[in-house]
């Protein structure tokens, strides 16, 4: 029962037998990622200091540049996560292949692994716009004490265990699903901690935002285009309104509280889409159907889709049912 106020740590011990196949393992996994998250929430946090010179204290003794954020976010998950010795396996959208994690006393003894896009919409982080962490847990399939191999890594997103974002925005936020409905944390910066200040999210059943880079307006299928023309059109009092920041996490945070919907559709620029399957839209679908969305490429359910590579791109239309539904609706009449 998730309680107002709660911290994280204890959401998660008084949480821990709800799940199915509880050891601890999913718990100190848990723990060791709203670890990480804190840690990049204190470099994101300075990063308008970083050109100031000494300002930040990070400019090193030879004066050289700081690392950027994102390969700084990925270096503290992975980092986090091995010295903890608590997965098999991480994939990243940072990284070319997947990472296999030795235990040293014992071999390959966890049986998680990990797929991280450690800070998505990174481009926003020089105009100071909100960027995010997006995470998705899998249970290997291959057997404890071997190691971990592709397969592992490549299951439908409905055998995740685990995923959630964090959002590193006006607050900071950690948002998660074990699949038993989705709760958002805040961090306290002053004590480091994060409270259940989100239990239960939903997606409202209707919303009235948009979401969409209508820049690419031109090179999107048919089917969407008819469905911008929809929400823009007059007929019937449409309310309607367009919100983007690019940043995937923000977008979706905003619509899950609000109602909307976020759209990544294929385009002549990107043919196959630009999200990707196992960082980003997998993970934000687990999110979604267990707060009461929906998340499609426009035709399947993203949940079902087979993954036959680690940075396969799919198109993306998540959000409200309803929404989700009707744009699905065009793209089948406009095919
Ligand atoms: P990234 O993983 O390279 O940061 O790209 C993912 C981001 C999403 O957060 C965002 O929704 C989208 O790319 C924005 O793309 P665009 O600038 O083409 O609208
Ligand atoms: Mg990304």
């Amino acid at each position: 029962m998730a309680k107002k106020n709660q911290t994280l740590g204890e959401f998660i011990i008084e949480n821990q037998s709800d799940f199915q196949y509880s050891s601890g393992e999913l718990s100190r996994l848990l723990n060791s990622i709203r670890l990480a998250a804190k840690v990049v929430n204190h470099e994101v946090n300075k990063a308008g200091l970083v050109d100031i010179t000494g300002a930040a204290g990070d400019t090193n003794i030879q004066g050289e540049d700081q690392q950027k954020l994102d390969i700084y976010a990925n270096d503290v998950f992975i980092q986090t996560m091995t010295d903890r010795n608590i997965v098999c396996g991480i994939a990243s959208e940072e990284e070319d292949d997947f990472i296999t994690i030795n235990s040293q006393d014992e071999l390959h003894q966890n049986k998680y692994v990990v797929l991280i896009d450690p800070l998505d919409g990174s481009s926003n982080i020089d105009v100071n716009v909100s960027v995010g962490t997006i995470f998705s847990i899998f249970r290997r399939i291959t057997p404890v004490g071997t190691p971990v191999e592709l397969k592992d890594f490549l299951q439908t997103g409905d055998k995740q265990v685990a995923a959630g974002y964090v959002v590193y925005g006006t607050s900071t936020m950690l948002v998660y699903t074990t699949g038993k409905g989705v709760n958002g944390f805040t961090l306290n910066p002053a004590l480091g901690s994060w409270y259940l200040s989100h239990p239960n999210m939903q997606f409202p059943e209707d919303g009235q935002i948009y979401s969409i880079n209508e820049g690419n307006y031109f090179d999107f299928p048919e089917g969407i285009k008819k469905y911008i023309k929809y929400c823009q059109s007059e007929e019937e009092d449409r309310p309607y309104t367009s919100r983007y920041i690019g940043s995937l996490v923000s977008d979706f945070h905003r619509n899950m509280i609000k109602g909307g919907i976020y759209m990544y559709p294929k385009s002549t620029k990107n043919p196959k889409g630009k999200l990707r399957l196992l960082y980003e839209c997998s993970p934000m679908a687990f999110l979604a159907e267990q707060a009461n969305g929906v998340a499609s490429d426009g035709y399947n359910r993203i949940m079902e889709i087979m993954p036959t590579e680690l940075h396969q791109r799919v198109p993306f239309i998540c959000g409200s049912k309803n929404m989700v539904e009707k744009a699905e609706e065009f793209m089948q009449k406009f095919k």
